[in-house]
């Protein structure tokens, strides 16, 4: 771009099970990047705020039964009405951590098997037919995976309740996980961070630190464009 374009901004995402630590971190990390006076903003999925993220709130709240394919596009649904204001965001130069995206996505609706799911949806979903809806989104500029194992989700407390907080779909949704990498990979486009989530608080926050110190660094010095998602 020209002198007067700043540089974008970088899109950073944390991923991982349930109580791995990403609310935590995210919100340490904000504060970390805004006292070194590097813009940042946080963003998190679903996003319960809108039409949309309010009837997913309702879904995971609740047990009544929605049919699966139906609740899949609506999770991607609340990402593609935010990707404008996404897009617009980092732009204007502003970086994005981000709380879940596309891989939660897939993870989640591909590891429900009959006893989660909906009577409707006959066999298992593949993982292809989970990520179509999410081609073409914009894709992160890292991925930060914090890998917890179950025993470990397990003894920071009870589970809250809510619709997949259940350990077997847990473990599932962790090896899920682990494919999308593994995809991610053979691409070679999003490069994939794998944090041990185990650690101490302070010492999983120095490490995401660096790795997004590393991230902002590249995505400026190569005035990387902003790629889109599995294209
Ligand atoms: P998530 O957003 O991934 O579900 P949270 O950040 O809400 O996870 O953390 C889940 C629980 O575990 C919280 O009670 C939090 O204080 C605690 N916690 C977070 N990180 C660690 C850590 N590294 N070690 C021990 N407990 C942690
Ligand atoms: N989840 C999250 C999905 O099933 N699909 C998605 O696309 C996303 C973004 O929603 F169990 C699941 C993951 C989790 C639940 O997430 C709510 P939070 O982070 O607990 O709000």
């Amino acid at each position: 771009g020209g002198a007067s374009t700043p540089k974008r901004g970088a899109f950073i995402l944390l991923e991982g099970v349930d109580r791995c630590g990403k609310t935590t971190q995210v919100s340490l990390l904000v504060k970390h990047l805004l006292s070194l006076s590097i813009a940042t903003v946080a963003l998190r999925f679903p996003d319960r705020t809108t039409q949309v993220g309010g009837l997913i709130n309702e879904y995971l709240q609740s047990s009544v039964q929605t049919d699966d394919r139906a609740i899949h596009l609506l999770f991607s649904a609340n990402r593609w009405e935010a990707a404008p204001n996404l897009v617009n965001t980092l732009t204007s130069g502003t970086n994005i951590i981000c709380d879940r995206y596309a891989y939660s996505g897939v993870a989640f609706t591909s590891a429900k098997r009959a006893e989660d799911r909906s009577s409707m949806s006959g066999g298992e979903l593949s993982l292809d037919w989970c990520m179509s809806p999410d081609v073409g989104l914009p894709a992160p500029d890292a991925v930060i995976f914090l890998d917890l194992d179950q025993d470990q989700a397990e003894s920071r407390g009870g589970y809250g309740g809510e619709r997949y907080e259940k350990k077997e779909l847990q473990i599932r949704v962790r090896q899920r996980f682990a494919e999308l990498q593994a995809i991610d990979e053979k691409q070679g486009r999003v490069p994939w961070h794998v944090v041990d989530a185990a650690q101490s608080i302070e010492e999983v926050k120095e490490q995401i630190a660096k790795i997004v110190t590393d991230t902002i660094d590249r995505v400026q010095s190569e005035s990387a464009p902003l790629r889109r998602m599995w294209g």
